[in-house]
C-alpha cells in the first residue's frame, strides 16, 4: 500500500527542519537566510513540537539568548560561524555589542511580530511530556512578559494603546503594499547600495526579492534608528517611518491570551494579561478597522491616516476571539470575496494581497503570494471563530501546495508555483502542524486545564544531537550549496 500523502509531507517536513538544525537554532533557509529569525523561530518551535518537544524548548529559549535588557527581543540573532558576506545587513552593520544592555551575541536592533507566547503555549497543547512543558513555560514566561512589556513601554504611541513599527522588516512582510506610502517619505539615497552590499540577490531572482529602491530604504531607515541608539523616544520630526500594523498588534494580543493561559499554568496572575488583550483587541477596531473596505488596515502614524490597502495582515486580526460578530462576519466576507478567493478553486491558500488590486504580483514576494505563515494565521482564525467551512478548505490547500511544489518560501497563489527559496523552514513546520491537526483530536482549542498530565513517551521516540554550544554543525558554513528543482520526495 502506498504511503498516505499527510505522512509522506511529514516525513519531508521533519527531514527539511533536521537539515535547517543548527544545534540549538533552526536557519530559515540554508541559503538566504543563515541566521536566526524570531517570528520565523516560533513557527518553526509549533512545527518541531510535534517532532521533538526538547528541540522546540531549544529553538525559543535560544532565541530569547538575544533579548536585551529592556524586554527587546530581536529579529535576528547572528550565528558567529556564518561569514558576514553571506547575510546583509549583519552583525557589523547592526553594531549590537556596543549598545549597552544589548545581548551578549550579535543581534539585530529592530524587532518582528510577537508570537512567541502564544508558539509556547502551542508546545504545551502538543506536549507529550506536558509536566516538562510546564516547566519550561515557568523558565520562558518571565522573558515573553518583557517582551510585551517592551512594546507597551517603549512603542504605544500618541495614546492609541497599539505599537507602532518603525521599520518595514519588524512587520515580517517587508515588501507589503501597505508600505508604499508611508515609504514614499523616505529619501532613495543609492549610495547606500555601493556602500552596503545586498546579499540576498546571490541566492535569488532580483523578480522574487524587494528592489534596489526599497533596500535603499530599508538601509537608510535601519542606520538611522541604529544611529539614534535606538531610541524608542527620539524626536518624531526625525523618524520617516512609524506605522501601526494590524498583523503586528493582533499577534500581540493573541500572545497576550496565550500569556494570561500560561499565567494560569504556572498559578501567576492571569488577568493583567487577559486586560491587556482586550485592550488591545478594541483599540484595533477603534483605529484599524476600515468600514468600507470592510478589513484591518494599517495605520500611518507620521500621516495621520490610515493606509487604504487589502493585504492579509487585514486578515489575521481574526485570531482573536474578542472580535464582535459584526466584524468576524466582514472578514469571513473578504475572504471568502474576489479579494482572496478562497471558495475559489483556482485559487491556492490566502493571497498577501488583493487579488483585484492593479499591482497584485503574484511572485512579488509580499506584494501577491501566498505564504504558508499567513495562511495559517488566517486558519486558526477561522477556527477560533468556528468556522471549520472555511479552515477546511485552506487544510487542503496548504496541503496541495507542499505536496506540489515542496517547502518553497512562498507561492503564486493562481498557479501553486513555489518561489523564492526552497527547504523553507516555517513552510515544513507549519505543514506539519497541519498534518498533525489532521491526524489526531486537535488541542488548540481546548482549555488548558483539560491537557492531561501525561501522553506517554518523548514525541520523536528518537534522540537529537547533544546541543554543543550554539549553531553547531550544519551548513552554510562559507560555501554555497545548489538545491535540486524538487524536494526529495
Ligand atoms: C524576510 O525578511 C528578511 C529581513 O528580516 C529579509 O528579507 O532578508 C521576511 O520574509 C521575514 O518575514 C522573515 O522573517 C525573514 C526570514 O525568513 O525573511
Amino acid at each position: 500500500m502506498s504511503e498516505s500523502r499527510p505522512s509522506v509531507l511529514r516525513r519531508a517536513a521533519i527531514r527539511t527542519l533536521a537539515s535547517n538544525w543548527r544545534g540549538s537554532s533552526t536557519v530559515p533557509s540554508p541559503s538566504l537566510y543563515p541566521h536566526q529569525w524570531s517570528w520565523d523561530s516560533a513557527f518553526i518551535a509549533i512545527g518541531l513540537s510535534h517532532w521533538s518537544q526538547r528541540r522546540a524548548e531549544t529553538e525559543l529559549l535560544s532565541l530569547f539568548g538575544g533579548q536585551w535588557r529592556d524586554g527587546r527581543l530581536p529579529a535576528i540573532v547572528f550565528d558567529p560561524s556564518v561569514d558576514e558576506e553571506w547575510y546583509f545587513p549583519g552583525p557589523s552593520f547592526w553594531r549590537s555589542d556596543v549598545i549597552p544592555g544589548a545581548a551578549p551575541l550579535a543581534t539585530s536592533d529592530i524587532v518582528q511580530p510577537p508570537i512567541h507566547a502564544r508558539a509556547a503555549l502551542d508546545l504545551l497543547r502538543n506536549a507529550r511530556e506536558p509536566a516538562r512543558a510546564r516547566a519550561f513555560l515557568q523558565r520562558i514566561y518571565p522573558r515573553l512578559r518583557r517582551e510585551h512589556d517592551y512594546l507597551a513601554t517603549r512603542r504605544v504611541v500618541d495614546g492609541s494603546g497599539l505599537a507602532a513599527i518603525v521599520h518595514p522588516w519588524e512587520s515580517g512582510l517587508d515588501n507589503s503594499p501597505s508600505w508604499d506610502a508611508p515609504l514614499a517619505r523616505v529619501p532613495v539615497d543609492r549610495s547606500l547600495l555601493r556602500r552596503y552590499q545586498r546579499r540576498d540577490l546571490q541566492h535569488t531572482g532580483s523578480d522574487e526579492r524587494p528592489t534596489d529602491d526599497d533596500y535603499a530604504r530599508y538601509i537608510r531607515l535601519a542606520a538611522r534608528y541604529r544611529d539614534s541608539g535606538y531610541d524608542d523616544s527620539r524626536p518624531r520630526s526625525s523618524v520617516e517611518f512609524l506605522v501601526i500594523d494590524p498583523l503586528f498588534n493582533a499577534l500581540w494580543a493573541w500572545s497576550e491570551e496565550a500569556l494570561a493561559d500560561i499565567a494560569g499554568v504556572i498559578g501567576l496572575d492571569p488577568e493583567p494579561h487577559l486586560r491587556r488583550a482586550r485592550c488591545l483587541g478594541e483599540a484595533m477596531t477603534e483605529l484599524l478597522f476600515d468600514p468600507e473596505l470592510a478589513t484591518f488596515t494599517a495605520y500611518d502614524v507620521l500621516a495621520g491616516s490610515r493606509v487604504p490597502r487589502r493585504t492579509v495582515a487585514g486578515l489575521v486580526p481574526l485570531v482573536l476571539g474578542t472580535l464582535s460578530q459584526g466584524i468576524v462576519r466582514s472578514l469571513t466576507q473578504q475572504l471568502t470575496s474576489v479579494h482572496f478567493g478562497l471558495l475559489d478553486t483556482d485559487i491556492a491558500g490566502i493571497p498577501s494581497y488583493d487579488l483585484c488590486a492593479p499591482d497584485f504580483d503574484g511572485r512579488g514576494y509580499w506584494r501577491g503570494p501566498t505564504w504558508l505563515n499567513t495562511t495559517w494565521l488566517v486558519w486558526r482564525g477561522l477556527r477560533v471563530h468556528s468556522r471549520d467551512d472555511l479552515a477546511a478548505p485552506l487544510t487542503e490547500a496548504m496541503l496541495e501546495l507542499a505536496a506540489e511544489a515542496g517547502f518553497r518560501e512562498y507561492f503564486d497563489p493562481r498557479t501553486g508555483r513555489g518561489h523564492g527559496t526552497r527547504h523553507f523552514s516555517w513552510s515544513a513546520a507549519l505543514v506539519l502542524d497541519v498534518v498533525q491537526h489532521l491526524s489526531r483530536a486537535d488541542t488548540t482549542t481546548m482549555p488548558v486545564a483539560e491537557i492531561a498530565d501525561d501522553r506517554g513517551e518523548a514525541t520523536s521516540g528518537r534522540r537529537h544531537p547533544r546541543h554543543s554550544g550554539r549553531h553547531a554543525g550544519g551548513p552554510p558554513r562559507h560555501r554555497r550549496q545548489s538545491y535540486s528543482e524538487r524536494p526529495a520526495w
